[in-house]
């Protein structure tokens, strides 16, 4: 393959409802989609930085700047073997992960379409339908909390995760716990708390959630793995993983018995491969998170979510339920049974709305120009 033609456009979307976490307060987000061509074919995939380094060091524009000024030049025209390999042309250019995913992910998109094959087949995928559940944010109150609970529940999603900070956790844990008894719930901290905060997460353990995520630093493993050995939750790494290395290590010292994987997080779709790979070899179950993507960064996740190793649900919901606006086709739905499917058409499986993406667009530029 070889990618003779890159767009990039940047849309701001208003979210349905805000999303609270401990970072702060989202109203709305401002993907950068990025399109590539090769022959004809195309492939998409979404850029999932926010516009704040709150969750990690990247932002839109830092993104934009990477992929311009140092991903673009270095992919556009070059000859590649297979999608595997537009991550080593990479080399050399730390870190601006969730930059170089999208290259990559936009790449995997196009080789899959050129194969005719379902990206989930290139990724060595072996679900048809992905375990769904869904992400809650801070609610203004616990009653707010408890209907909100109940009414993803009906929805038919596998499991909830509730989001806390510090001064609504406990409470959280306890209110939910009391409410539904069998509910399969775990909680995120996004990286809000620190090892004196261990009396409060063993006082959480007598809650039963299925794991507790990122409670600790968003760059410690250390601390995590001294966390783990005081409570009964287990610990479940998100900021923290960049890499399968790093996986490795959180893994080896036992700072986290689960891993949420993003593949914006680590680089794209080869990186998220062998962390999951690496998390199957250590007999750590995976699950695959999300950053509030619209249905194109969703549907990548849906194919990366076929792999065996994802064993728990995890925060692929249905794509109407962050934007009033669809970007693609056949939005994602969720079944009763709490599963998604896994698109069979080649490439992410779903038509992207081009006409929509070009008219919604507050920036573009293409390569060459
Ligand atoms: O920590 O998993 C997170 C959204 C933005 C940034 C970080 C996180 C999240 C979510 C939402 O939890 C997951 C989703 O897309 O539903
Ligand atoms: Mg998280």
């Amino acid at each position: 393959m070889r990618v003779q033609r890159v767009e990039l456009f940047l849309l701001r979307l208003p979210l349905k409802n805000p999303f609270e976490t401990s970072f702060g307060v989202e109203t709305h987000r401002t993907p950068i989609l990025c399109r590539v061509e090769d022959d004809g074919a195309v492939g998409w995939s979404e850029c999932v930085a926010q516009e704040l380094p709150a969750y990690s060091e990247e932002t839109v524009e830092t993104c934009w700047h990477a992929l311009a000024d140092f991903l673009i030049p270095r992919v556009l025209g070059a000859s590649l073997s297979g999608p595997q390999y537009v991550a080593d042309r990479f080399a050399g250019i730390r870190r601006h992960n969730m930059a170089k995913a999208t290259l990559e992910m936009a790449a995997w998109d196009l080789a899959a379409k050129q194969r005719d094959a379902p990206l989930s087949k290139l990724l060595g995928g072996t679900r048809d339908r992905i375990l769904s559940g869904v992400s809650i944010g801070l609610q203004p109150s616990l009653d707010k909390l408890v209907e909100t609970v109940r009414r993803e529940r009906a929805a038919g999603y596998l499991r909830i995760k509730l989001k806390i900070k510090p001064g609504m956790d406990a409470q959280i844990a306890e209110r939910i716990r009391s409410e539904f008894p069998d509910l399969d719930f775990m909680l995120d901290a996004n990286s809000a708390y620190t090892l004196e905060d261990t009396p409060l997460f063993q006082r959480i353990d007598a809650t039963r959630p299925m794991m507790i995520e990122q409670p600790l630093a968003h760059d410690d493993i250390i601390d995590h793995a001294t966390l783990q050995r005081a409570i009964r939750t287990p610990i479940c790494l998100d900021e923290s993983i960049h890499s399968a290395e790093d996986a490795r290590k959180a893994i080896d010292i036992g700072a986290t018995r689960i891993i949420n994987i993003k593949a914006g997080r680590v680089g794209g779709h080869r990186e998220a491969k062998r962390v999951h790979d690496v998390c199957a070899a250590g007999n750590v179950p995976v699950w695959c998170g999300g950053m509030l993507e619209t249905g194109i960064g969703r549907a990548h996740n849906v194919h990366l979510a076929s792999l065996p190793n994802f064993r728990l649900p995890g925060d692929v919901s249905a794509s109407d339920r962050y934007f009033e606006t669809e970007l693609i086709g056949e939005p994602f739905r969720v079944a009763a049974d709490g599963t998604i499917a896994v698109p069979l058409k080649p490439g992410i499986g779903v038509t992207v709305l081009e006409d929509r993406v070009r008219g919604l667009a507050v920036r573009a530029a293409k390569w060459p120009a």
